[in-house]
């Protein structure tokens, strides 16, 4: 078991704060957030977790927790404030100090360049409808691994591209809230595309580089079992799945998925190029009946997101990704839970759901590995609670309290749970 990574989840926008120091620029989630109405309360990541300042405690904790890796992201605007252009040193300077004090822990940096914090002067000119987004992406991810090629050799592209097409540009609920089918196609592809490219220039720069890109997926059931229901299973499938699976590994979107994205020669195989690994971000499954409609099914339980608790289909996504796409390496980049914590007595935090949680989804995961599916790790969502973008800071998915007045960290009871389970699987 000792080739299996055990890590933690984070993302810049989410954790870091310090939204106006060392020159950063001004990103697509500031301005969302200053707009009324679009984030719960009003709250804003300007100051979240302070995680640029506090990082050396938060690796102290990571340290005790034990964790063989820690997933965080970059931010475009701290590096390339204007989304294009001159590059800020002082940006990058942060990413460097923060590489070289995991690696002192002992703990290996697996950077995301692009979790959903688009330089603002982008969006401005387009966003990610624009094809000189994907273009502007290559010389931003030039300066990271520049900078950081010579200690990390794990590079994630981008975080959930049918989150940002879909919630960013498609229905409006994330940054930058625009509410058009044809924009979040147009976005979906140009974010793929960009993928494709600087994947490439990853591997020309960093010789032993891992390239890889993470994807949300669900695993979907039918509601029951009539063709009709099957159908609609099938179509959301298709949009939520394999219209990004399928470009990834067979160079194709699907046929059967009624969308037209903005394809020019050659993209297709620059999207399709091999990857060393695919992650995937898992929360929850999709019911589906006629409609197509998703469904929630009676009983069960559910986090405080709302999402059902079913880790048989974390299993099952696992084994199906491994049969029909049969990815080199995959890590599950995300899977966690967010549950109403609350500070007891004792100064603790006693969350005994999310244990219960990841002691079933890291199970799943195990025995999906045990029956051959190639997963190398497993990244729990999240290190710590954090500004959980448009639902601010009420959803609390961190094994790590934090006390937002304060920014005191509390390791929750999960925290602690999570440290025996990695020394208990470490040592078999
Ligand atoms: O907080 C998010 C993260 O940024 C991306 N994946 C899902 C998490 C929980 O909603």
């Amino acid at each position: 078991m000792s080739d299996f990574l055990w890590g933690a989840a984070t993302a810049a926008y989410q954790i870091e704060g310090a939204v106006d120091e060392d020159g950063r620029g001004e990103s697509i989630w500031d301005r969302f957030c200053a707009t009324p109405g679009k984030v719960r309360a009003g709250e804003t990541g300007s100051i979240a977790c302070d995680f640029y300042h506090r990082y050396p405690e938060d690796i102290a904790l990571m340290r005790e927790l034990g964790i063989d890796a820690f997933r965080f992201s970059v931010a475009w605007p701290r590096v390339i404030p204007e989304g294009r252009g001159a590059v800020n040193d002082a940006g990058l300077d942060f990413y460097d100090r923060l590489v070289d004090e995991l690696l002192a822990a002992g703990i290996q940096p697996f950077p995301t360049l692009y979790h959903w914090d688009l330089p603002q002067r982008l969006e401005d000119e387009g966003g990610w409808t624009a094809r000189s987004t994907a273009e502007a992406f290559v010389p931003y991810a030039e300066a990271v691994v520049g900078r950081l090629g010579d200690r990390v050799t794990h590079w994630t592209t981008h975080n959930e591209p049918w989150v940002v097409a879909w919630l960013g540009y498609g229905w409006g609920e994330h940054a930058p809230g625009r509410t058009s089918e044809q924009d979040a196609v147009d976005a979906a592809h140009h974010v793929l595309l960009s993928h494709g490219w600087a994947a490439d220039v990853i591997r020309r720069d960093v010789p032993d580089a891992r390239v890889g890109i993470v994807l949300n997926l669900e695993h979907v059931d039918p509601a029951t079992g009539s063709e009709a229901d099957a159908a609609a299973a099938r179509e959301v499938d298709g949009r939520a799945n394999r219209w990004f699976l399928d470009p990834i590994f067979r160079g194709a979107y699907p046929e059967d998925v009624d969308l037209k994205p903005p394809v020019r020669d050659g993209d297709l195989a620059a999207v399709g190029a091999r990857i060393d690994f695919l992650g995937i971000n898992n929360y929850f499954r999709f019911v589906v009946r006629e409609g197509p409609e998703i469904v929630e099914v009676p009983g069960g339980t559910r986090t405080d997101m709302g999402w059902e608790v079913h880790p048989e289909s974390l299993y099952k996504l696992l084994r199906r990704v491994a049969d029909e796409y049969a990815p080199p390496s995959i890590y599950i980049t995300e899977n966690g839970a967010a549950y109403a914590d609350v500070r007891s007595h004792d100064g603790g935090v006693h969350d005994l759901e999310r244990i219960d949680f990841l002691a079933t989804h890291t199970d799943a995961v195990m025995r999906a590995r045990d029956d051959g599916v190639p997963v190398d790790g497993y990244f729990v969502w999240s290190f710590l609670d954090n500004f959980e973008w448009a639902q601010g800071y009420a959803k609390r998915f961190g094994i790590v309290y934090v006390d937002y007045p304060t920014l005191e960290r509390v390791p929750k009871d999960s925290f602690h749970w999570y440290r025996q389970r990695i020394e208990s699987l470490q040592r078999v």
